[in-house]
């Protein structure tokens, strides 16, 4: 597991990064390129939605077989080129309205403080962006694979706030990443920030906002942020900063592009629109079902459905009942969780269907009382697309 990437500017290329083969994942023996300009992460098995920068989903049947998501499985979002960081020469700075403003090497911050570990799902906002109707819309056209659970550890974020002190006034937490995204005019880092509220909701029982060096229990890859990346669970993907360098805690919510701009629910792009919406924080409940296995047709009796739950991102929330409907939505079945159903986290569902349903739609609920629209309204950057989803069933099942 874990083997380095090819960190030098690089030759070593997938397949994947000319976009072929894309529904079986990588396949063949690396190929060498003269041009640098993406190193493909070792190992991956996933759908490449770009090849630079790299975004590429898991397959649901793989999501569904396990329900922490092995790194081969993991979805990778980035807004620019992979950083290849050193550990041991990576400082974090924490600044802003603290009393004691501080830098840290990895090491120091694992040495000061307890270490905690959380298992968390992380959802792009961008999940199901080619399911909406309507006019097209531009981005990463992700399916239903920007989705995975993983067990992350490190540090807590409201344990190292306490250490450096908070000043009054402090109300947000403000996280810059050490990649630099290349727009049209400017250059600037990836970054956002959370309320502190969300930092210091510290009920034990509770997955807490998390300063993460290890992932599934093996340092995190250099795709997924090595050496520190924050997790933020229940909140959108895009909030857990990876490749994370430096902290300012502020009395408003960050400047950067990615809080600022990006990551809003939108009906036009105009500067006015976007500067009047709020950001997005918290993940939409959501559910999806794999389509059955080919040779289901061969089985007697009925099918077995199954497919993931994510709870909304409301703290302490779970699923509540996944159900689904063979009958346009007139009638609802209740399916089994079959895993674990805890906070910020997905549940895996199945339930038996009469073989010969042309078609399923499937609905999911928490127990905060959200549940997913049979439509879904449009926004013009396609986020949060939650609609029920609909399944088209093929002839012989
Ligand atoms: N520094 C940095 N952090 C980032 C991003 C990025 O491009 N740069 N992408 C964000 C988005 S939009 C998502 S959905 C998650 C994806 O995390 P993963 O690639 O580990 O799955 O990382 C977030 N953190
Ligand atoms: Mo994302």
């Amino acid at each position: 597991m874990n083997t380095p990437l090819v960190s030098r500017r690089g030759f070593l290329q997938s397949v994947g990064a000319f976009g072929i083969g894309l529904s079986c994942g990588w396949r063949g023996s690396p190929l060498l390129r003269a041009d640098d300009t993406v190193v493909q992460p070792a190992g991956k098995r996933l759908i490449v939605r770009t090849a630079d920068p790299f975004n590429a989903e898991g397959v649901v049947d793989k999501l569904l077989s396990n329900w922490i998501t092995p790194l081969e499985s993991f979805y990778v979002r980035n807004h620019g080129p992979t950083p290849h960081l050193v550990t041991a020469e990576h400082q974090l700075s924490i600044e802003g309205l603290v009393d004691r403003p501080l830098k840290l090497s990895i090491a120091e911050l694992l040495q000061k403080f307890p270490k905690y570990q959380t298992t968390a799902t992380l959802t792009c906002a961008g999940n199901r962006r080619n399911e909406f109707q309507g006019p097209k819309i531009g981005g990463v056209q992700w399916g239903t694979g920007a989705v995975g659970n993983a067990q992350w550890s490190g540090v807590t974020l409201a344990a190292v706030l306490r250490h450096v002190g908070l000043q009054n006034g402090a109300r947000h937490v403000w996280f810059e990443g050490a990649d630099i995204i290349k727009d049209k005019a400017e250059s600037y880092p990836f970054g956002g920030s959370i309320p502190l509220e969300k930092v210091l909701d510290v009920d034990a029982a509770l997955p807490q906002a998390l300063l993460a060096t290890h992932m599934n229990d093996q340092p995190l890859t250099a795709e997924h942020g090595a050496p520190l990346r924050t997790i933020v669970p229940g909140y959108i993907g895009a909030r857990s900063v990876k490749w994370l360098n430096r902290i300012v805690v502020s009395d408003r919510p960050s400047p950067n592009h990615y809080l600022a701009h990006a990551y809003k629910l939108i009906a036009d792009e105009k500067l006015a629109t976007i500067e009047a919406a709020e950001p997005i924080y918290e993940i939409a409940i959501n559910s999806i079902a794999a389509a059955p296995a080919a040779d289901a047709a061969k089985d007697t009796g009925d099918i077995t459905l199954r497919g993931w739950a994510l709870p909304g991102g409301k703290t302490g929330s779970t699923i509540k009942r996944v159900e689904i409907s063979t009958d346009d939505g007139q009638s609802w079945k209740a399916a089994q969780i079959g895993t674990p159903n805890q906070a910020a986290c997905w549940a895996f569902w199945s339930v038996p269907i009469a073989r010969g349903s042309q078609s399923v739609w499937v609905r999911a609920t928490d127990s905060t009382g959200l549940t997913q629209p049979r439509e879904m309204v449009w926004n013009a950057k396609g986020y949060q697309y939650n609609a029920w989803q609909q399944l088209k069933l093929s002839q012989g099942n």
